[in-house]
Parts: C-alpha cells; structure tokens; sequence
C-alpha cells in the first residue's frame, strides 16, 4: 500500500534520524501505509503533525548495566527504556531480555505498543525496554544480580504513574519478582502499580501469567467465528514455546483445536494427537530444559532440529517467537499447506511480504497489536486491582479478558469496513488505535 503524500515527509525524517534501526524503520511504515486511508477523513492530524510527533519517542532512556557472574567475572551490558507516548496513560510495556536487543528493536516494539495499548481501550501509554543480556545458560543467582544492577538504575525513571514495565521474551514472573524487590528496596516503598506480571502472592493477578496466549486464542476464535466457523476439528501450529506460545496452545485446546507443533530457536516438535500441555509447562516453566526433552519423552512426537515449524500443515498459524519469523517464503508454504487464518502472537513476526501474500490469497490475518493485546490489556487490569488493593478471581479475570479480545475484534473489524477495507484487520488495528492517540494529543494541546 502506498504512503499517503502528506506522510511521505515523515518516513524519510524517520529513516534520516533513526538510521540502521531496520525493525523500527518496518514499524513506521506499515502504520504510515495503513492509515493514509485516513488522512482525507482527518486533515486535521497532519496539520498538526500528529504522526510526526508519535513516531519520536517522548524520552529515550540508555544505561550501563554492570553485574557480576558467578565467577567473579565482570560484565557489561546495556539497559533501555523507551518512554514513546503518554497520551492516554503511564508509558506500559514489557522489558526484553535477548542478545538481539539494540535500539532498533525497542523503538519498533515501543511503537507498536502505543497502538496496541490504544486499542485495548483502557488508560495505558506506550513504552518498551530491555537489555542485550542474554539469559540463556545463567544461574539462577545470576539472574539475580543482573536484575538488581538492571533496576538500581531503571527505578528513577519509572513509577506507577509515569511508566509501569512488565515482561517479555526472557523477563517472566522470577526476573519480574527480583526487578520488584530492588525496587522495593530502593525506594523504601511497596509501590505494587510499578511493575506488571508480578507473582500471585505480592501483588499479582489472576490471568496475567495466560492472558497473552489466551487472548490470542481468543481472538482466532473471534476471526472464525467473523467466517462462520469455529475451532471445532482444526489444526493449529504455533511457534516458540514460551510465555505466549505456551498459553495460546492451552486456549485453542479448551476451545476445540488441536495445536500439532511448536517449536523454539533450535527446531521444533510435531505431535500430531496434540501437544501435551503439562509436559510442556514441565519441560520449560519448571525444568527450563530445551523443547528437545519433549520428543524424547513422548514417543509418537518427533524433533526437527534447524528447520522451520511452518513446514507443518494447518488451518491455523499462531507465529508466537519473535519478530520476522513469517517472510515471504514462509507464508507462501502456509497457504500451500491450506491455513486459513494467521494471528500474531508474538509483536510483528510477520514481514510486510508475507502480510501481503496472506491477504492477497484471501487468508484471515490478525496483526499482533490486536492479537497479542490480551497481555498487556490483563496488565492494567492487574493495575486497576493494586491501585485499589483489590485481587480478582480467575475466572471474573478470564472473562474480562474475554470481553477485551471481542472488543478489539470489533474495533478493528468495524473499522476496516469504515474505510473501505473490510476483512483487513491491518487496517483496521491501525486507523481505529492511530485516531484515538491522536485525538487525545490533540485534547493535550502541543505536547
Ligand atoms: P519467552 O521468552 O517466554 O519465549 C520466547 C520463545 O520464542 C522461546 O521459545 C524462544 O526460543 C523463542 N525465540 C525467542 N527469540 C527467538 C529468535 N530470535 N529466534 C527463534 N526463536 C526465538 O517470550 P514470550 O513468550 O513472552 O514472547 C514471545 C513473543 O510474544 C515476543 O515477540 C514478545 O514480544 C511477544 N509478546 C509477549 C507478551 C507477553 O506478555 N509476554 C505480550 C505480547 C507480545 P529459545 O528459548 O530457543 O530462545
Ligand atoms: O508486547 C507486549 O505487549 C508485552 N510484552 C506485554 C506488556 C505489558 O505491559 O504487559
């Protein structure tokens, strides 16, 4: 889709003041394609340079973080936290863990987070952060300490009501507990709203741990259900095997599919009677072992080490890794195999030519800013519960998750139809999220 002329100005400052940063580059541009439909309808925003002033993080934040492994060796590594937009609520979004972490992937998952969060409807902001630690093959006290150095700095730039961090690939409910602690100590106060993902027993809440799999579970179910179909006798594959991944298996199998394989950053596994699911919680929630251990216990199910889970055939694709995971060669395998629905869980593995090549051949593809928004939507949920000192059950939870997913679903489905564009939930996730941040930076006067 070409970029609307008032926008193209914009996508070049873009690339001339953030260069190299490819990820972010790719982020912009799907959201300057999408809404270009929307600049006619809405003068308004580009008088005002509205998406100019989104596409420049609010403040960016990049820090030393020193820590000590379990030899005494000292290692460096670097800290980030991109505080993008606080229109409507403090800056929200996961801290990533992954050697892969530079500027670049912040500021795109940053980004993205804006939209997402707009989506969900509830007062949230958009914000990322990370490091290039790379957690694989450390100890637990490792962990640890890394943590520790990681928020003695972080905790001066965030607080319930400015910036609430939570976690994402390689931060899940430990790093989250240790990152807490520190600041705990640190500041001397029990702020629970600081951060997002927390245990059960400080400060936590139901559904937080599932909810981003789950919501993208959902909202196949509600894209089914847009075609008149549901779950019932389909086959799905989802990839990666953590947080997201493992959760979007649990749900589509309560609502009637069958998820055949998953995979990790080694290879995948197949188990075409359906993955076994406290096997799997075992293998990487408790034991933290390598997906590998899975084939080995379950006879019937295969590993295939170096290949691409998408070489398995479904109806349903659930890319639930990492960004790109999906590019054209991918997609063009899914629709040979006969998917029919794609639904991001993890934020953008789809590249821009495999989007095309799935709508192009009719395929149903929801975009992870409304896909994978369960997570961060259960996360101001979590927050609306320690402002209030309140816990939730799990099923109340579940169901307010529910209603979030359909509430998204609907927004981007009526949407796209309101722009001409029926069926593109791209679209849809992007006009419905970019019109409300603009409208309240607009209510904000020039900030
Ligand atoms: P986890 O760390 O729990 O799991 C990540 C999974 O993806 C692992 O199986 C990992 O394999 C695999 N993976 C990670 N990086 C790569 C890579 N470069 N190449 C291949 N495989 C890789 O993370 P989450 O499940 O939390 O996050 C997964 C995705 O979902 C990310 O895109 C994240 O941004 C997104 N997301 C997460 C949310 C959350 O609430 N946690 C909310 C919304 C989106 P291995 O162990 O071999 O590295
Ligand atoms: O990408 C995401 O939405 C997340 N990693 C979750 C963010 C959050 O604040 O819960």
């Amino acid at each position: 889709m070409p970029i609307h002329e008032r926008l193209e100005n914009v996508y070049a400052e873009v690339l001339a003041r953030n260069p190299g940063e490819v990820e972010f580059h790719q982020a912009v541009r799907e959201v300057l394609e999408s809404i270009s439909p929307a600049v006619g309808k809405h003068p308004q925003y580009a008088d005002a340079k509205i998406i100019s002033r989104i596409c420049e993080p609010e403040r960016q934040i990049i820090f030393r973080v020193p820590w000590e492994d379990d030899n005494g060796e000292i290692h460096i590594n670097r800290g980030f936290r991109m505080e993008f937009n606080s229109a409507l609520g403090p800056y929200k979004g996961g801290l990533r863990f992954h050697p892969s972490v530079y500027l670049g992937i912040v500021k795109f998952l940053g980004f993205e987070q804006i939209f997402k969060n707009a989506l969900t409807g509830l007062p949230i902001g958009g914000g990322k952060g990370g490091s290039d630690f790379d957690p694989k093959g450390k100890s637990d006290r490792e962990i640890m300490r890394f943590c520790q150095s990681f928020m003695t700095e972080l905790q001066r730039h965030i607080g319930e009501y400015t910036d609430v961090p939570a976690g994402d690939i390689g931060v899940g409910s430990r790093e989250i507990g240790y990152l807490f602690g520190q600041y705990k100590r640190i500041t001397n106060r029990y702020e629970s709203g600081v951060l997002t993902g927390k245990g059960l027993i400080y400060g936590g809440a139901q559904v937080r741990t599932e909810a981003t799999g789950y919501g993208t579970a959902y909202f196949v179910n509600e894209m089914l259900a847009a075609r008149g179909e549901d779950f019932a006798g389909k086959t799905a594959v989802v990839s990666g095997s953590g947080n997201v991944a493992i959760y979007a298996i649990e749900k589509t199998h309560q609502l009637g599919g069958r998820v055949v394989a998953c995979s990790d950053s080694t290879g995948y596994i197949v188990d075409e009677k359906g993955i076994d699911l406290e096997l799997l919680k075992d293998i990487k929630e408790v034991r933290r072992e390598r997906l590998s251990s899975y084939a080995e216990t379950v006879s019937n199910a295969r590993y295939v080490e170096g290949a691409q889970v998408w070489d398995v055939p479904c109806d349903v694709a659930m890319p639930s890794a990492t960004q790109n995971e999906i590019t054209g060669k991918e997609a063009e395998r899914l629709i040979r195999n006969g998917c029919t629905v794609v639904a991001e869980g993890a934020n953008m593995p789809t590249t821009p030519e495999a989007v095309q090549l799935f709508q192009d051949a009719g395929v149903a593809f929801g975009p992870g800013k409304a896909a994978n928004a369960g997570g961060v939507a259960t996360s101001a949920l979590e927050m609306q519960q320690n402002a209030s000192r309140d816990s939730w059950t799990f099923e109340y939870s579940e169901d307010r998750l529910e209603e979030i997913m359909r509430g998204i679903h609907t927004r981007c489905r009526e949407t796209a139809e309101e722009y001409g564009m029926p069926g593109n939930y791209v679209a849809g996730a992007n006009i419905a999220a970019y019109t409300r941040v603009a409208d309240a930076m607009l209510s904000l006067g020039l900030i």
